[in-house]
């Protein structure tokens, strides 16, 4: 039987609520993924802080389905590097389909993923399928969600400590489990280079939808 605790919670005034969410929206709507990064080095205290704070995301029975790889090492930096590039050289010359390339179209992407030996970190999400403490497996629950919620918090967390971001997913992404080391009971969920843009960097001119596209209220 699991212990309660009062929970040390603060009541904030709704001046504060509506000027805090304004400017968090604008900083997250600054966020851009790049593609192409300058090797400058990034702390790695830092880093560890924003894969602490992705861990605080809730999960299915608190279970925390999620392992988070963290690499700088150059030789396997360029292990990833070769076997994305392979993979995605299949995708783009045969597995993705005439609306899917027309679709990646405006993001100027193509099967050469140079940033992943040039980022200073890479970091790759794995989902734990089931648990596997030593004695035996145990179940997780809505794996998927929990994950993609502690990805969600990290991007924003390297977002707003100043650092830049891809989700990139070289599918598919078996690799991954292999050149990690990682057991059976993970599966690769995102790869994630962190870093800064390199010089003069260019993104492509999005749009993001306007809020009656996104939000129905129903009051
Ligand atoms: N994984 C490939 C293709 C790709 C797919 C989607 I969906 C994107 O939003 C972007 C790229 C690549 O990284 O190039």
């Amino acid at each position: 039987m699991e212990d309660f605790v009062k929970y040390n919670w603060t009541k904030i005034n709704d001046q504060e609520h509506i000027a805090k969410s304004a400017i968090l929206f604008e900083e997250m709507n600054r966020r851009r993924s790049i593609r192409g990064f300058s090797d400058d080095p990034v702390p790695k205290e830092a880093l560890i802080n924003a894969i602490r704070t992705a861990s605080t995301a809730p999960s299915g029975a608190n279970k925390q389905p999620w392992t988070f790889c963290l690499i700088s090492s150059p030789e396997i930096k360029r292990e990833i590097r070769i076997a994305a590039e392979e993979e995605e050289k299949l995708n783009y010359g045969q597995r993705m389909s005439e609306e899917w390339l027309e679709d990646l179209k405006q993001f100027r992407t193509n099967w050469q993923k140079p940033f992943l030996e040039i980022a200073p970190y890479l970091i790759v999400v794995f989902k734990k399928v089931y648990d596997n403490d030593g004695e035996g497996k145990k179940t997780n629950y809505y794996v998927n969600e929990s994950v993609g919620l502690a990805t969600g918090f990290l991007l924003m967390c390297l977002h707003q400590i100043g650092l830049y971001t891809l989700t990139h997913t070289p599918s598919p992404m078996k690799f991954l489990t292999k050149i990690l080391n990682r057991p059976e009971n993970e599966r690769p969920f995102l790869l994630i280079p962190v870093g800064y843009p390199e010089k003069d960097h260019e993104v492509p001119d999005i749009k993001r939808k306007e809020t009656d596209e996104i939000l129905v209220e129903y009051p």
